[in-house]
């Protein structure tokens, strides 16, 4: 474990996660119009798991070796969040998200120019990738052999072999008073310290794994997972669920870099949102799972 993968073979890097029983969702929900609940015993098999997210360098592996061009591309634009734009960039802008007004579509931002035009990956290779959509999230897995996990694999993942705590480590947010993930710190979203040592993302390497060997499970950016979203779970789908059959809307957990507990409470295991699968954002990426190690 640590940073043994670095380089051009971060994205080898899989763990084996044992199979058992855990409780997922939470009886105590924070959140409670993101059916963090109820808690309910779920059953889950042996599967691999990305031990970070994917990074840049990953998926211009992908990208290089297929030609895949990536939605927010296709589309001309992608929502970044405005406290990371340059004054010229938000010069040019007239329309925001009206109940989230720091989202602002930028043209040309996409996962090589995160910030729009005039931003560039080059010094953030090993960061996660950002503004890929649900489907672009698909392709790189399949491309990689492998396949986006189910929400209740990504949560039990998350929880790292620990049963009802808040976070991966457990259920103090800074033990020690040791940052664990990265989040915001100070006031969303006018004031950004990074006491946590980023403003923006960080290497999918940073901060200490949780008991599984995982890195940045909560926080840095947020995970797409397989499932379709729905707010109510079937008391019958308790075996390797995989979400309801049909939707509008894909599951992604784990919070972002602008996850701060005064707005978007949403760095725990059991907390959840959504976009739908053609959305993409500078704060949104993903992992993949596989049923066994993928060939790349
Ligand atoms: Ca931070
Ligand atoms: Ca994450």
């Amino acid at each position: 474990m640590g940073r043994e993968g670095s380089g051009a073979t971060l994205h080898h890097v899989m763990v084996a996660i044992p199979g058992g029983v855990f409780t997922m969702g939470t009886q105590e929900p924070e959140i409670q119009q993101d059916g963090e609940g109820p808690a309910r015993r779920v059953h889950i098999n042996s599967f691999y798991m990305d031990q970070y997210e994917v990074s840049n360098q990953d998926f211009e592996r992908f990208v290089s070796s297929t030609g895949y061009i990536t939605e927010a591309e296709k589309f001309g634009d992608s929502f970044v969040f405005e406290g990371m734009l340059s004054e010229a960039v938000k010069a040019d802008i007239h329309q925001a998200v009206a109940a989230a007004p720091w989202w602002l579509p930028v043209k040309g931002a996409s996962w090589k120019h995160p910030e729009g035009p005039d931003s560039s990956i080059s010094s953030r290779m090993d960061h996660p990738v950002l503004h890929v959509s649900w489907n672009d999230a698909v392709a790189f897995c399949t491309w990689a052999g492998k396949r986006l996990p189910t929400e209740a694999e990504w949560e039990y993942s998350c929880r790292g072999g620990l049963e009802n705590r808040l976070f991966p480590w457990g259920n103090k947010l800074q033990p020690k008073g040791q940052h664990y993930a990265n989040i915001w710190q100070g006031e969303f979203p006018t004031n950004n310290t990074a006491e946590d040592g980023y403003k923006g993302t960080a290497p999918v390497s940073a901060f200490p794994p949780n008991g599984y060997g995982l890195y940045n499970m909560v926080g840095n950016a947020w995970e797409w997972t397989s499932d379709w979203w729905a707010v109510h779970h079937s008391p019958q789908d308790l075996h390797n669920p995989k979400g309801p059959s049909s939707g509008t809307d894909r599951v992604k957990k784990g919070g972002s870099y602008m996850c701060h507990k005064s707005y978007c409470y949403r760095y725990r295991c059991a907390a959840r949102s959504q976009n739908t699968p053609d959305s993409s954002a500078s704060n949104l990426g993903f992992r993949c799972a596989a049923d066994t190690p993928g060939p790349h």
